[in-house]
């Protein structure tokens, strides 16, 4: 007689699922009923042979979840931890899922070895209830098999694959289930200390993570008794503290939110229920932001609403900064000794840093609308709903929160693709995210917008400029899957969590940070920035054109025409020497080197040397231009620099839109370009990369310029 392989079963599931129904239609009359060591919850054994395997099944009691709670929940985990069958049948009843699915997530977590069956499938069918199992099975990362035990409807196939994952010819040891990127990264340090140590082998290092997370008592007392609890301990007080400012709330609730926000998310994708309204007021409201022909006009219409209160209530806002910066000029110029002190404070530093320190309310109200969104639930749905083009790009909808990130700054950005598990994504996310408008590159945009267009029209540009950002992105993406970083998407649940309404607080503590963080940018890099760009401006200084300028201005005092005549002559002679030390200098003559390059997309040399330097940072494009035209302005008559370019010659409607194209796509500033590097691990991608969107941005910049010279 050939010798049988032995393989243990257990049957795990809610009460009700049908697991007593499917325990006797596998083992028939071959069943004992003992109890649970040390408890008196019963524990139902019994025994099957089949294909030459003698199969023994455990029916565990019936529960919810893996919380020890209740004595059949502690038995159960138990028996799970301490004597792990060979593979563990987690029963699901087919037409109630989103409840039955609460404990797959947790047996997912503890990543033992474990199949689905998907029972009362008879019914399932009969309440014309469809479920997608191919790609639940997908998102889940395990097999799921449909019975019925009460019809014995596969069990054959169950069986099978039984065998196949004793054997492991099948691997479903894959987690899927990832936290919010705070909390996840929370666990994956602790789970990490926990691994390195090796104290705790038997136990699943993620599992207890999570758990210790949860404050789960049995966990911590198991724990507390081994030296690597003084590490873990702090780590867990950091997790607490991480919670609390990032969600004003505690780990074990978090975690709790995303396994619902999971199984919400995987049932959107797979279930589809026939009929009538579900309960809660999310189902309505996800009814209409997730439905398949509103959901993406609604997203576009969001995004726009959030561009038009930027603009809207940042203008008059903007407005009274730029006052301000007009008196403080005005006020402390005459009061400088020094021509080049005066120039410095006045053409240097607030032309440059407070031009730049302008476009704070709207910085401020574009983070506040998107933390809005983030905040509230909204941006889970927007990706859920993106989803789907995204996949078109041969992306996952999961990358899209990093990139909606990317609209506040590319650096946070490039390092929330790590939430992503596979690595192909992540790096065309990485290499799409700079294409996404960050929150510096909106002074140019506002500058521009608000220089050349009335502004009804200002916003809805802007708009225009980000979804072009978001198509050159995608578009980039599909080239880098097609060619070079090919590989299938592999697939995620895309999590719902539930609706907040974020308080004004969170909002406000939001808006300091953005503010803080700005200026700061305003007072270090920028100030920076704005004082050698200031003295490449000013020096080489050519002392024979201030000759000529006395001899000139001599020249047109003593001559014999009328006082007005006279003022208008020195100040045509002030601006053409001004603007001929500027081509002599430093800048002027890189700034020429350059000016062949651009020309065709009608920037001149001055706006050349702005682009070099919007390489430290976007906004100094905007420094940059106030201090360039601020030295070419006569000194009687400084005025706000939207009026210096709207009265510039080689300015115009064209160049305007060309230019916030170049800035929107060329490459990222340095920082972005360190944090790439990082991330990627080689310079390689990142250089051709940076040439890749220099390339793309000078022919969109010339394919807009041309159009808007024809049309404008
Ligand atoms: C009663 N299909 C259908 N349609 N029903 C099933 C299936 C299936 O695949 N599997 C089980 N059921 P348990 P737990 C009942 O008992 O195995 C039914 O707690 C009734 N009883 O027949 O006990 C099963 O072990 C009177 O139904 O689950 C049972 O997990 C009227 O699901 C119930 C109608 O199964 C629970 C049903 C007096």
């Amino acid at each position: 007689m050939n010798a049988q392989h032995e393989i243990r079963i257990a049957l795990a599931g809610n009460p009700n699922c049908g697991k007593t129904s499917l325990f006797n239609a596998l083992t028939g009359a071959h069943q004992k009923v003992g109890n649970f060591s040390g408890v008196t919850v019963e524990k139902h054994e019994g025994y099957l042979d089949y294909k030459g395997n003698r199969i023994t099944v455990v029916d565990l009691p019936g529960i919810y979840s893996l919380t020890p709670y209740s004595p059949e929940e502690i038995v159960t985990r138990e028996y799970l931890i301490k004597e792990p069958p060979d593979v563990v049948v987690n029963v699901l009843e087919g037409s109630n899922l989103e409840r039955n699915l609460l404990l797959t997530t947790q047996l997912m977590e503890l990543e033992v070895d474990f199949l689905v069956a998907l029972n009362m499938i008879d019914e399932v069918e009969e309440k014309g209830i469809v479920i997608e199992i191919k790609q639940l099975q997908q998102l889940l990362g395990c097999h799921i098999i449909p019975t019925s035990a009460k019809k014995s409807i596969g069990l054959d196939a169950l069986l099978d694959h039984v065998i196949r994952v004793a054997r492991k010819d099948i691997t479903i040891r894959k987690n899927k289930l990832f936290f919010r990127p705070g909390l996840e990264a929370s666990v994956e340090k602790i789970t990490t200390i926990l691994a390195r140590q090796k104290e705790l082998d038997g136990f699943n290092p993620r599992w207890l993570a999570i758990k210790l997370l949860e404050n789960d008592r049995e966990v911590y007392l198991e724990v507390q008794h081994h030296p690597v609890w003084v590490k873990v301990e702090l780590a867990l007080q950091e997790a607490l503290k991480e919670a609390e400012r990032m969600h004003d709330s505690e780990p074990e609730i978090l975690i709790t939110e995303d396994r619902h926000a999971f199984i919400r998310g995987a049932m959107q994708e797979c279930v589809h229920q026939p009929g009538g309204l579900k309960a809660t007021p999310t189902d309505y409201i996800d009814m209409v932001v997730l439905n398949r022909i509103l959901g993406l006009p609604i997203f576009l219409l969001v995004v726009w609403a959030i561009f038009q209160l930027t603009f809207t209530l940042g203008a008059p806002l903007m407005g009274w900064l730029e006052l301000l910066f007009g008196f403080i000029g005005s006020t402390i110029g005459p009061l400088l000794p020094n021509e080049t002190l005066r120039s410095i404070v006045i053409d240097g530093i607030i032309a440059g840093v407070g031009g730049v320190l302008v476009f704070l309310p709207n910085i401020v109200l574009l983070f506040v609308g998107l933390s809005f969104l983030e905040a509230s639930g909204y941006m889970a749905r927007a990706a859920f709903v993106i989803d789907r083009v995204m996949h078109r790009f041969g992306l996952h909808g999961k990358s899209f929160i990093p990139m909606v990130t990317g609209f506040g700054c590319s650096i946070p950005a490039i390092m929330a693709t790590r939430t992503l598990k596979s690595r192909t994504d992540r790096l065309v996310t990485i290499m799409i995210i700079p294409f996404m408008s960050c929150g510096a590159k909106l002074p140019v945009y506002v500058l521009l917008t608000a220089a050349f267009f009335p502004p009804e029209i200002a916003a809805n540009i802007m708009f225009g400029i980000y979804l072009l950002g978001i198509v050159v992105g995608l578009w980039t993406a599909l080239i880098l899957k097609k060619t070079v970083m090919k590989s299938d998407s592999e697939p995620f649940v895309m999590e719902l969590p539930p609706y907040r309404w974020p308080t004004l607080a969170s909002v406000f503590f939001q808006a300091k940070i953005k503010a803080l963080m700005y200026l700061k940018k305003a007072g270090t890099l920028i100030l920076g920035a704005v004082i050698i760009i200031w003295a490449v401006s000013n020096y080489p200084h050519n002392s024979a054109l201030d000759r000529a300028y006395t001899t000139e201005s001599n020249v047109i005092a003593k001559s014999g025409i009328s006082e007005v005549s006279k003022k208008d002559l020195a100040k045509a002679l002030e601006l053409r020497i001004k603007s001929e030390q500027l081509e002599y200098s430093l800048a002027g003559r890189a700034g020429k080197v350059l000016e062949p390059m651009i020309k065709p997309l009608g920037f001149d040399w001055k706006i050349g040397i702005a682009l070099v330097t919007g390489l430290a940072a976007k906004e100094v494009v905007v420094s940059t231009l106030g201090t360039i035209y601020s030295i070419g302005q006569s000194k009687d008559a400084r005025v706000e620099l939207k009026s210096i370019l709207r009265h510039d010659p080689s300015f115009s409607r064209a160049t305007a839109l060309s230019l916030m194209v170049f800035v929107l796509l060329y490459i990222p500033c340095v920082a972005a370009i360190g944090v790439m590097k990082k991330e990627v691990g080689k310079w390689k991608p990142v250089v051709l990369y940076s040439a890749y969107s220099l390339s793309v941005a000078w022919v969109l910049s010339f394919v807009v310029y041309r159009i808007a010279l024809v049309m404008l």
